[in-house]
């Protein structure tokens, strides 16, 4: 059998999502999230214009065979599109691989290691109140792990912080549209502040551990924008209150800079959304200046890449937090939490449910229950595209944030 249609679906059912499909020449659908938040329509050009017709006659079960042809035969390697692109088709093969032999995909890569997927949820508040508001409605849902975010006084609008009331909220998408919901023709900007952050956070941690007690798991999100010696004294500031994890608190790409954190804290690391192969990892990985691997699927290669990075977190001890925001597309989260019920060093995964309009697009079967994920036992991903509902939408471009400092100096968002 080979491949025999290599098409490219692009689908905005509230936010933008970029889909792979795969037929063999026996009719067998293979799909893949090729979502790339802000920069869809790249990645779209990519399998379409570059890859798709090269796919075409191949043998659909060589996956590590296509993968390095398509990784070292592009010749320009690595990046978010490239890495999206490549994922997207791995995915879609490992899809189709696993409908052929009649189970879901965890069982072709060593079955069931846990009973089921731990995840974590977005507490999020514009002030300490909204966000009590949230955890509560979490720990009713049954998580016993929260990322928290809230407002820092004297600010606006900052990441991961949900404007749209307290509660257990959904709907965080960071890639605006313009206003009215046209397309947007260039990023919103946001004020950020470190100073006000370093000063306010560490006494939001402690009101949180005083009214939600020690048990409940607590992560956050720096999200790039400190420097190496302010992540340092944060993750110091913050040790008491006994984090799951402080992820991206550093720009991850200058990984020498993790040393200095780990210098002066114990409060365990994740880094690696931003990241789209191994390479990126490496020091990371082998000083251990990490404890968790934050990729997603469908940024970094896609099963096989993942599977072969995790392994290699494995031996240093490292485990994985795979990243599921809502611009990774369902079948992103499917191909997670099958890699999740796997692989032995599984640490925790992230969970940000798709809208309504979305699980009508993607016609899933991965399953919630009470602070856990289990991705079902459908043969494949378990995920189906719906190419009626998916039709009924079209692109529209949407913008990550910019960020400045109060002086007007471009920051990381
Ligand atoms: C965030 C992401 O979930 C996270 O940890 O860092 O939501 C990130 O902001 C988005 O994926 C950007 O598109
Ligand atoms: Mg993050």
């Amino acid at each position: 059998m080979t491949i025999e249609t290599v098409t490219v679906n692009v689908t905005s059912p509230g936010r933008n999502f970029v889909t792979l499909k795969i037929v063999t020449s026996d009719g067998v659908v293979g799909w893949g999230d090729a979502t790339l938040n802000g920069r869809e329509l790249s990645v779209a050009s990519y399998l379409r214009d570059h890859l798709a017709s090269t796919l075409v006659g191949r043998d659909e079960d060589r996956i590590e065979d296509t993968w390095q042809y398509l990784y070292r035969g592009a010749y320009w390697r690595r990046g978010p599109v490239t890495m999206a692109a490549i994922a997207a088709v791995d995915m879609a093969l490992w899809d189709i691989k696993a409908k052929k032999a009649g189970m879901p995909l965890y069982q072709l890569l060593g079955g069931a290691s846990r009973d089921a997927v731990r995840v974590y949820g977005h507490a999020s508040g514009t002030d300490y109140e909204a966000l009590k508001d949230a955890i509560a409605g979490y720990r009713e849902l049954g998580f016993t792990a929260v990322r928290v975010q809230t407002g820092v006084p004297g600010l606006g609008q900052i990441y991961g912080v949900s404007a749209s009331g307290p509660g257990v909220r959904y709907d965080y998408e960071p890639a605006k549209r313009s206003a009215d919901g046209s397309p947007a023709v260039a990023p919103t900007e946001e004020v950020w502040d470190t100073r006000a952050y370093l000063s306010h956070m560490p006494g939001v941690f402690s009101r949180i551990r005083e009214d939600f007690g020690t048990g409940l798991r607590l992560l956050h999100d720096g999200h790039h924008r400190m420097t190496p010696i302010e992540a340092a004294r944060f993750a110091k500031d913050v040790e008491p209150y006994d984090l799951f994890w402080l992820e991206d608190c550093t720009p991850g790409e200058d990984q020498a800079a993790l040393r200095l954190v780990r210098q002066h804290s114990t409060t365990p690391l994740a880094i690696g959304e931003v990241f789209n192969t191994v390479y990126d990892y490496q020091t990371l990985i082998t000083e251990r200046l990490i404890d968790y691997v934050r990729s997603a699927v469908t940024h970094t290669g896609g099963i096989t890449a993942m599977k072969k990075l995790l392994d290699f977190a494995a031996v240093y001890g490292i485990r994985s937090g795979i990243h599921g925001p809502t611009d990774v597309s369902p079948i992103g989260m499917a191909a997670a939490l099958h890699l999740d019920l796997a692989i032995h060093n599984f640490g925790i995964q992230e969970y940000m449910p798709h809208n309504e309009r979305t699980l009508e697009v993607f016609q899933t079967s991965f399953t919630f229950n009470r602070g856990f994920l289990h991705p079902g036992d459908a043969p494949g991903l378990g995920v189906e595209l719906d190419e009626e509902e998916a039709s009924a939408t079209s692109f529209t471009s949407a913008y990550l944030p910019v960020n400045r400092l109060t002086d007007g100096t471009v920051h990381d968002w």
